[in-house]
């Protein structure tokens, strides 16, 4: 706060009234009561500011807070300063009438910069009567119409040392309530509000651009409407968003990149939804008008030769460069699916890999830039969670800036349906981001804006919100008709000039243009249009980009064939020496009593090359991959420990809390980096943020982990939209691992199961890996397997619980090393019985493999075949069968613990047919064994479980065919299975 005008008899005066309002509230005037109580978290601040500046004038301790030391001056003070005289006892009251003054005005300034944007202009069409607050009325601060030409001393507040009241007013008005509503006060940061203060005081918050910057505006609003004009009329009533109403965005996103580049930012990721997309596409990005045009005649905006399903034209992504004043910024639109904002969780992930990329440590040299429609900012929940990352380890991205198109409706519903707060943007308060309102029919209050809060970002780190005041000139898309639902807004908007005009009229009035430069700007674009359109017919798409940059040297659309042999087996001396680190009881750390004896026991099955479990085999897939050169980045709720306590990533010293990461000290300074991170609590932008890393950095192995494999439906937008099906819509590969504890131990209907029918339905054209290994050697193998390849396909890994530290759920260091491989199907190596004689084979994945194994043998079963395939998707055909043909004579069941509806039966199941159909073995059908179809995944009861579970190891096992219930039948036909 200002308190400049704090000095001598003004601060004794207030110091008194203060003590006085302390001791009793209702001692002093309710005006100057309700000032002190809303003080806030200023109070602090003008406490100090009144016992430096009362010292040696009043008693120490007078204004309540007793002085530390009476004898020397508080900190910061001049010690040599003179004590102020008192006053006379003549001017005595002078003196208080004009510090009473000067406190209310600072009081009325305060109540501006805290409010004002209640008052300001924002509403091109002014269909909300601008709100009034009682803060924002003189007489609130004890003031009369009398006392608007006396003078009050301001020590500099807005730039006065002394004015009027109504020079005040003024100034604030226009600083406050113009066309720019600004909301800052909520900032805790003394800096960061005196830096906005400083910005926006002295110049009166309004713009001040050349001849040059006005007629480069007035250009990109040419540019912005002469593009949606011009689709209107070739390609009218097909759907385009467009941007009309909301001309302003386009030379607002221009200053951003200008001013931003000029400060050093070298990247910008883009995301953004389908309004004015197209707009951007050509006008910022600049895409070819003719490849647009193209694309609205239907063609593919890639190659012949580019297979993929495609997407419509407002989601694609593209990438450019731009140069400013020799500042040259590459940007880079992400592709979207329809699903509003999702892709801003993907955007702060392909911001953070490229930012690690470039070794941009502070932050400032890649930025992200998110536009929102102001229903969906106000409305999805992922803008909080995002929002969360902003300062987080390992998610913070140093600053968003968000441009919100408001323009004042959402399809067909009005703000007030919409959201329970003033404004759309109050979410972004929880990061005490500074929110700058602009009407956006004056293009110059928006540009300004975009260039305070674009320096704003580079200088602080945090996030911007641009909120451009706009409307929606035609319906939701151009084929609706706005007026069922909102007649009289639409009334105003007929009859509302564009943007453009009013723009372009203004510069006329101004005496910068005549109307006729202005029109003959705009002729000159529509015509430079036409040439492009009339050249999209012969336009040809020479190159799809999306092997590009970091990107060099990944094969596209690779297939993840069946008999390709990835070579995954590691150096025997890399995996001792990850063994080594990975089990060290590093020095001068002091690890836990419990976790000494872990790492003991890792050490022997280092030394001993035997017994690796789950966790360790993890490490050294993770550790082999370091050394190798390449970066793993783990992310998830508590994965560092692991949320069953196994995987202990980071040691955390006992005395101190200092985290201690063995895999980072493997070889100190020459491996690359392993970062490890308990996450935020949510999984949707936690999801979309590792995706989106993924993206940027083929080479970095990233993965992310759920708390329970079940947990991930609530990312399931991003699973459905971008990991499964993004290289098919828009050719953009991804190496990201998922991993989700899964298996039914009796923790009830959330934590069983991660729902592998759901990834398993998801499954087609190769587009990914679903996997459920039933040994440490398989994990540690598909998890090198990302990276050793030459394509990139995301994982998705059931990852067990039980078996992380079950006994025979190991493997050798062997099977880790060069000669090892990934194994698809594991056949039963333990059978002594032929082939020929074997009675049944049970095929199975996953975790239920160790309760039929140990079934049969506590009841010396041998005459079962067990074969666990370990990787569902792709569906290792081939193999499958070989497995099978080998026993002529069995039977063949399917058991699985899961409900029949859920895991992986349904999908199974035609497949094992068509297997059966090409070999010569008496079996046509798998049997089902496992629970009956069921609406919840798992009993909550533990003895409802165990039966269950011994249930269906026994139907797998032993049970006749035609015992065994099969699902989906009628009760008549069962027990008819064997005979069909
Ligand atoms: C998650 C999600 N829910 C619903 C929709 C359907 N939808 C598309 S646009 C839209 C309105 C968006 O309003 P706003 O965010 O204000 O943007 P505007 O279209 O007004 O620019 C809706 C509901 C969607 N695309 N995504």
């Amino acid at each position: 706060m200002d308190t400049t005008f704090l000095s001598g008899a003004n601060a004794v005066f207030l110091s008194e009234l203060y003590d006085q309002y302390l001791k009793n509230p209702a001692a002093v005037d309710p005006s100057w009561a309700a000032f002190f109580r809303d003080l806030g978290d200023d109070r602090a601040e003008l406490i100090a500011e009144l016992h430096g500046a009362s010292w040696g004038a009043t008693p120490a301790g007078v204004i309540g807070v007793p002085d530390p030391d009476p004898v020397a001056p508080p900190k910061g003070k001049d010690k040599s300063a003179k004590p102020a005289a008192a006053p006379t006892a003549v001017d005595q009251a002078a003196v208080m009438k004009q510090a009473e003054d000067s406190i209310k005005a600072l009081a009325l300034v305060r109540a501006y910069r805290t409010r004002g944007h209640q008052l300001a202009d924002l509403d091109p069409l002014k269909l909300e009567k601008n709100a009034s607050h009682p803060e924002l009325d003189i007489a609130y601060h004890g003031f009369t119409e009398a006392d608007m030409d006396r003078q009050i001393v301001l020590g500099g507040v807005m730039g006065f040392d002394k004015a009027t009241l109504r020079q005040l007013l003024d100034a604030l008005k226009v600083t406050y309530c113009g066309t720019i509503g600004v909301e800052y006060m909520h900032i805790q940061d003394i800096k960061q509000r005196e830096w906005l203060q400083k910005r926006i005081e002295p110049n009166r918050n309004q713009p001040a651009f050349s001849l040059e910057g006005k007629k480069a505006i007035l250009e990109r609003m040419t540019d912005a409407e002469g593009f949606e004009k011009f689709l209107g009329i070739k390609y009218t009533g097909t759907k385009r968003f467009g941007v009309d109403g909301g001309e302003a965005l386009i030379p607002a996103l221009e200053q951003i990149i200008k001013r931003s580049g000029a400060l050093g930012v070298k990247q910008i990721v883009i995301g953004m939804p389908h309004r004015g997309r197209l707009n951007v596409l050509v006008n910022v990005m600049h895409k070819p008008f003719s490849a647009l045009f193209s694309e609205f005649q239907g063609n593919s905006p890639n190659p012949d030769s580019v297979e993929g399903s495609g997407d419509v034209k407002y989601h694609l992504g593209t990438s450019s460069d731009r140069t400013f004043d020799g500042n040259t910024v590459h940007l880079s639109l992400t592709a979207n699916p329809s699903h509003l904002e999702v892709v801003d969780a993907v955007v702060l992930g392909k911001v953070r890999a490229k930012q690690d990329q470039m070794g941009d440590k502070d932050r400032k040299q890649v930025m992200g830039l998110l536009m929102h429609g102001d229903a969906a900012f106000a409305g999805q929940g992922i803008i909080a969670e995002c929002f969360g990352f902003s300062q987080i380890k390992g998610y913070a991205t140093g600053g968003t800036f968000h441009v919100v198109v408001n323009n004042q409706i959402g399809f067909t519903t009005t703000p007030r349906y919409s959201r329970s707060g003033l404004y759309c943007t109050d979410i972004a308060k929880m990061v005490e981001a500074p929110i700058f309102h602009a009407n956006a029919d004056d293009p110059e209050a928006v540009v300004h804006c975009a260039r305070i809060l674009a320096e704003f970002r580079q200088e602080f780190g945090i996030d911007v919100v641009l909120d451009m005041v706009c409307y929606r000139r035609f319906g939701h898309n151009e084929g609706d008709e706005p007026k069922f639902t909102q007649p009289l807004m639409y009334k105003a908007i007929e009859g509302h000039p564009t943007a453009r005009t009013l723009y372009a009229k203004r510069l006329v009035e101004e005496g910068l243009f005549t109307q006729g430069e202005a029109d003959g700007m705009m002729s000159q674009f529509m015509h430079m249009m036409e040439a492009d359109f009339e050249a999209a017919s012969g336009y040809k798409p020479n190159k799809a980009d999306w092997l590009e940059g970091a990107w060099k040297g990944i094969a596209s659309m690779g297939e993840e064939e069946e008999f390709r042999d990835d070579a995954t087996g590691a150096d025997m001396n890399i995996l001792k020496e990850v063994g080594m680190a990975i089990s060290a009881v590093p020095d001068g750390v002091a690890v836990n009593s419990k976790i000494v004896r872990q790492l003991k026991a890792k050490r022997e099955m280092i030394e001993t090359g035997k017994d690796i479990d789950w966790a360790t085999a993890e490490a050294l897939a993770y550790g082999s991959l370091l050394v190798e050169g390449n970066t793993v980045r783990l992310s998830g709720q508590d994965c560092g420990r692991g949320t069953f306590s196994q995987r202990h990533a980071v040691l955390v010293d006992q005395e101190t809390e200092a985290r201690y990461i063995p895999l980072n000290n493997i070889r100190p300074g020459k491996q690359a980096r392993f970062e490890v991170l308990d996450s935020p609590l949510s999984e949707l932008s936690l999801l979309g943020f590792e995706y989106g890393f993924s993206l940027a950095d083929p080479s970095s192995l990233t993965l992310w982990e759920a708390q329970f494999g079940d947990f991930s439906n609530a990312a399931q937008m991003i699973i459905d939209q971008f990991i499964n099906s993004g290289e098919s819509k828009w050719l953009r590969l991804s190496g990201l691992v998922m991993l989700l504890p899964h298996g039914y131990e009796g923790q009830g209907p959330e934590h069983s199961s991660a729902r592998p029918e759901r990834y398993l339905q998801l499954s087609a054209q190769d587009n990914w890996q679903v996997c459920n290994f039933t040994t440490p050697a398989n994990l540690f193998h598909a998890l090198r397997r990302q990276i050793r390849r030459n394509f990139r396909k995301p994982l998705v890994i059931f990852e067990p619980k039980s078996l992380l530290r079950h006994k025979r759920c190991v493997s050798t260091l062997e099977d880790l090393g060069p000669a090892s491989r990934f194994q698809r199907v594991i056949g039963d190596s333990l059978i002594k019985t032929p082939p020929a004689k074997v009675r049944r084979v049970v095929l199975c994945t996953g975790k239920v493999y160790y309760d039929l194994l140990q079934t049969r043998e506590d009841k010396g079963i041998d005459d079962v075949a067990l074969v666990r395939v370990e990787q569902l998707y792709p569906w290792p055909k081939e193999t499958i069968a070989k497995e099978l043909a080998k026993y002529k004579n069995a039977e063949v069941v399917w058991c699985q613990e899961e409900p029949a509806n859920m895991g992986y039966w349904t999908f199974v199941d035609r497949r094992i047919e068509y297997a059966l159909e090409d070999i010569d073995v008496k079996a046509k059908r798998p049997i089902y064994a496992g629970r009956p179809p069921a609406a919840s995944p798992a009993t909550g009861l533990m003895k409802i479980h165990v039966k269950e579970q011994n249930q269906l190891v026994e139907w797998a096992l032993n049970t006749p065919p035609a015992q065994i219930p099969q699902p989906f039948r009628r009760v008549a036909k069962i027990g008819k299975m064997a005979a069909e």
